[in-house]
């Protein structure tokens, strides 16, 4: 029995499988924890919810901003224009249950086996990690479903005549943001998004930002209690990077990098990785 810990697929079904295979992954006895961004980029979208999905509830999937970009489209009623599965999405007759299942994700997990965090991008760099878990639950309460994630995916209206109830949904869209999308922190433990790191000067925002650079990745920021750990994705850019508190999983699998899992009950076992095929170039306006 193995808990492993897997980084953003984004649609890279085969590379998935050949990855499982390389663990002798057995669905019955081993655990999988997916950080999030299983679609999109990649060639195998749809294929990868419903594999992941049909692995059932033993194993888990943390919601990406991938998948949030999903629920948004679906919301507005308008089908993606840059992703080209968007037209079988619609189509697929497991539509509506992969969508309520890809609402139902939390934005963060407490692995109770183990005790590691997991989250997309990572968490607020002044929040403790309960308070964290409280917030990703809220928000999670308010989001999840099919009925709550129309409304809460829809645009929202910043009138300043809006309900008061469109302000909690705002304040409630920026905290999954963090979850979903954080890199960058100031030394003061404030979230940077990459606009304004551009505008400090940082050439790009996405890459690993220099030591003396103004603004730092969150986990640098944040101060870890002596048995905190927390698995994150979503920074391509920086690829696999360990710290004592941290892994950070993404290492670029769809932009020509590696996919990877890490045994999460075995730390000290060997990381296992396979190549990925360069299905797309890295979105210097997105980071990916
Ligand atoms: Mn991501």
């Amino acid at each position: 029995m193995a808990v492993y810990a897997i980084g953003d697929v984004h649609g890279c079904l085969e590379e998935l499988h050949h990855l499982l295979h390389r663990l002798a992954f057995d669905a019955e006895r081993d655990r999988l924890l997916f950080v999030g961004d299983l679609v999109n980029r990649g060639p195998h979208s749809l294929a990868c919810l419903r594999f992941v999905h049909n692995l059932g509830t033993r194993h888990q999937v943390i919601l990406g901003n991938h998948e949030v970009n999903v629920l948004r489209q679906f919301a507005k009623g308008e089908p993606a224009t840059r992703e080209p599965w968007q037209d079988e999405w619609n189509r697929a007759p497991d539509r509506d249950t992969l969508l309520d299942w890809v609402s139902r994700l939390p934005l963060m997990l407490r692995d109770a086996e183990t005790g590691i965090h997991l989250a997309h991008a990572g968490c607020h760099p002044s929040w403790s990690l309960e308070e964290a878990l409280a917030r990703a639950t809220a928000i999670g309460r308010m989001s999840g479903g099919l009925e709550h994630m129309a409304t809460f995916y829809a645009p929202l209206n910043r009138s300043p005549r809006a309900h008061p109830r469109e302000e909690l949904r705002r304040l409630a869209w920026e905290e999954q943001n963090l979850f979903t999308r954080i890199r960058l922190s100031a030394t003061d433990g404030r979230p940077v998004w990459p606009h304004e790191a551009s505008q400090a000067g940082m050439r790009d925002p996405y890459a690993p930002p220099a030591e003396d650079a103004p603004f730092q990745p969150w986990y640098r920021v944040r101060q870890w209690q002596p048995n905190e750990f927390m698995v994150y994705g979503h920074w391509a850019a920086m690829g696999l990077n360990r710290t004592p508190h941290t892994l950070g999983l993404d290492s670029g699998c769809v932009y020509g990098g590696h996919l990877t899992a890490v045994r999460l009950d075995h730390p000290d076992h060997p990381i296992t990785r396979v190549a990925c095929p360069r299905y797309f170039a890295i979105d210097r306006e997105t980071g990916g």
